[in-house]
């Protein structure tokens, strides 16, 4: 069986880890977003594909869904000695050399998705890790300055990790989306799939991200293959991150039947919310996608699992 998977970073890399286990001898192909990616210190660094890598190549932070385990800061710290910042973002010394190695090689004139390759060759993650597209793009979010009270952009990581989604996302632009191209194999992959699933990753900054590449949003439309979606949004917030401050700023309501709507018929054939969502199974089916609720919290392996075989017998009902 060939599934491909739309992934951001923590929501989408747990998934697939329950993916992996559900149906091990399947062909999964990864399409990761790329519009978090930042360039710091003159080094190209790629969360979601990261996040992607480590957590199915056994290198994550648990605890933290980002980064490596057993991380130090000397190189954080050095800098900061020198007063070159930024302070706020994390880079650790491990992760460090995962964007040297990333940069050298772009630098030596390598498309994105094949240094995504020559890094995974050490991780091994058991799954083919495609960035959505090898062009630069990266997500923008305009907000009012709390200080000043002027309307301003600040990049998407900036709004997130610096400034913790306090204040309004009140536009959100996947800047150079619009100019990309999809990566080599992307369009292919979505083509020759048998199933393509949404795992419960951000619907705005994440899977929006990547559907902004043209020529994406167009083959999931058009695939063979069953598009079916788990919600991030459980109980009327998001499980974890700021999907209600980006929602917001698209104009949807954090609710899981809002967030299906929002992708559309058009999109998405079938769409899985929580148990604790089931009044909003009605409302997704009168919009003509097949819904279904059932657990979708995260909490360990084998639940992940049964969640990623829920999905996949709703693609199957809905073919
Ligand atoms: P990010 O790039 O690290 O923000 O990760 P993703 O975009 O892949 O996923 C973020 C989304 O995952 C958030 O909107 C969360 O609500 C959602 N999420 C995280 N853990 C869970 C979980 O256990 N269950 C569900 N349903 N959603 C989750
Ligand atoms: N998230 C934070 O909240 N603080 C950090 O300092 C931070 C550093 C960081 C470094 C590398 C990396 O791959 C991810 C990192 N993240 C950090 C996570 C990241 O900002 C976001 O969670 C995702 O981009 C949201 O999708
Ligand atoms: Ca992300």
């Amino acid at each position: 069986m060939r599934i491909v998977v739309l992934a951001g970073g923590i929501g989408g890399a747990r998934f697939l880890r329950g993916l992996r286990s559900a149906v091990p001898d399947a062909d999964i192909t990864v399409i990761g977003n790329t519009g978090d990616d930042i360039h710091l210190f003159g080094l190209k660094v790629c969360p979601d594909l990261d996040t992607v890598m480590y957590t199915l190549g056994g290198g994550i932070n648990e605890d933290q869904g980002w980064g490596r385990t057993d991380e130090s800061f000397t190189v954080k710290e050095e800098l900061a000695a020198y007063g070159v910042g930024p302070t706020w973002f994390g880079l650790g010394d491990r992760d460090f050399a995962t964007h040297i190695v990333r940069t050298q090689m772009l630098g030596a004139g390598y498309p994105l998705s094949a240094v995504t390759e020559a890094l995974c060759d050490r991780w091994q993650p058991g799954v083919r890790l495609l960035p959505m597209s090898d062009d630069r793009v990266e997500t923008h979010v305009a907000i009012t300055d709390g200080g000043t009270g002027e309307r301003r952009v600040v990049h998407f990581q900036e709004y997130w990790v610096r400034l913790r989604a306090a204040v309004d996302a009140e536009a959100i632009v996947p800047v150079g989306a619009d100019q990309a191209t999809p990566a080599p194999g992307v369009l292919e992959a979505v083509a020759a799939a048998d199933v393509i699933l949404f795992p419960p990753s951000n619907p705005v900054v994440s899977v929006g991200t990547i559907l902004a590449v043209p020529g994406i949003r167009e083959a999931v439309a058009s695939a063979s293959a069953p598009v079916v979606g788990l919600s991030p949004i459980v109980g009327g917030a998001p499980v974890r991150g700021m999907a209600d401050k980006v929602l917001a700023a698209v104009g949807v309501e954090s609710t899981a039947a809002a967030v299906a709507l929002h992708y559309g018929n058009g999109l998405l054939d079938g769409w899985l919310v929580d148990t604790t969502d089931t009044e909003a199974v009605a409302e997704v089916e009168a919009s003509g996608i097949t819904c279904r609720a059932v657990p979708l919290m995260m909490t360990d392996l084998e639940a992940t699992a049964a969640m990623a075989r829920a999905a996949l017998e709703l693609a199957e009902a809905s073919r």
